[in-house]
């Protein structure tokens, strides 16, 4: 049978669910066009002189690789002139990049991690691109657009998703009608439908977590992973297996593929930073594509997609992926405070 293509599925979402108002389509082609190009560079590598650093910090006062620039521009330069977007943000740039007043502003806004877990590219290890699509505020299109537009809860994002950059090159997708995984065919240079309505099978005893943050973390976090490492003589009574890739977008589309749990929690090495990752261009469209997938994504006690933003940069912390675990340890953090 002969498998979809990405602009047919987008075709039918825009005739079938109404999910899909054209210039969102538009968007979401220019991102899957983007991503081609980078997943061309990244897998070029230093025959291309993609590697290494830029000798420069970004933001949030990491060491910028040249990949993480590259990929930017494209993502930048790509979709500054369709008339899709309003503004965009990058876990790259310090401020907001507004549409250049010779092209038209769009409806929506649209945040990027051009390459989540960069440093993984030296060493020849699995990354991905992640993007998350806001409404811009109706009366943008009257003024200038400023960070505060961006300042939406997740549960208001109309499309999220991420390209992953591994022995396959796939593009994983949600528009609020579940989440659907395409291969990017280089022979045709199409994004083919490879799975679609993905839902992460439960039960899988797989977490995920940087073990050598173990001190830090909070009692609740300390318990679950306790109890994880405990095993079958333990009060799961079932053994657990560990993976820690060193890229979100790999351990989450592991999750999604085979089950498991995912944290990167809060801990007491810098106790006023409420995790590592970022909310914005991180959890939240990670999160969006995870509860699509019937899985769910909280920060310890609060589901992440209900937090109210208060900057572009800001951080949380993320337990994401099978709902059951996901519960526990909830609770955990609940049985902690009622303590
Ligand atoms: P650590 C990559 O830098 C990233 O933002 C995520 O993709 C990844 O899950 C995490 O940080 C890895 O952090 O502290 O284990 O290097």
């Amino acid at each position: 049978m002969q498998r979809k293509t990405l602009t047919q599925f987008l075709v039918e979402q825009q005739r079938r669910e109404a999910a899909l108002p054209g210039q969102l389509r538009l968007l979401i082609e220019i991102v899957a066009r983007t991503c081609k190009a980078i997943s061309i560079s990244v897998n070029k590598g230093a025959l291309g002189g993609m590697l290494g650093d830029m000798g420069a910090e970004n933001v949030q006062g990491e060491a910028q690789k040249k990949l993480d620039v590259i990929a930017n521009e494209r993502l930048l330069e790509a979709n500054e002139w369709g008339g899709h977007l309003a503004a965009m943000a990058s876990e790259e740039m310090e401020t907001i990049h507004l549409i250049p007043n010779r092209y038209p502003k769009g409806e929506y806004l649209l945040m990027f991690d051009p390459i989540d877990g960069s440093s993984n590219v030296d060493v020849n290890l699995t990354v991905g691109t992640i993007f998350s699509v806001l409404r811009a505020p109706e009366d943008v299109s009257g003024r200038a657009v400023t960070e505060e537009d961006f300042l939406q809860s997740g549960r208001h994002q109309v499309a999220a998703g991420y390209a992953i950059y591994g022995p396959q090159t796939l593009l994983v997708l949600s528009v609020g009608t579940g989440v659907y995984e395409f291969g990017l065919d280089r022979e045709t240079g199409s994004w083919v439908m490879t799975q679609e309505r993905i839902r992460i099978p439960e039960g899988n005893r797989e977490f995920a977590i940087n073990m050598s943050n173990q001190r830090f973390w909070a009692p609740a976090v300390q318990r679950y992973v306790g109890e994880c490492m405990d095993g079958k003589d333990g009060p799961r009574e079932a053994n657990f297996n560990m993976r820690w890739t060193g890229s979100m977008v790999a351990d989450i589309h592991r999750i999604l593929k085979r089950g498991g749990i995912f944290l990167y929690p809060w801990d007491s090495r810098d106790p006023k930073k409420p995790g590592k990752l970022r909310l914005m261009y991180e959890a939240n469209p990670m999160g969006f594509i995870v509860e699509q997938a019937g899985g769910k994504a909280f920060d310890g006690p609060h589901r992440i997609l209900d937090i109210a933003p208060t900057g572009l940069h800001q951080r949380v912390g993320v337990i994401m992926g099978d709902r059951a675990e996901v519960d526990r340890v909830i609770d955990y953090h609940r049985e902690a405070v009622d303590a």
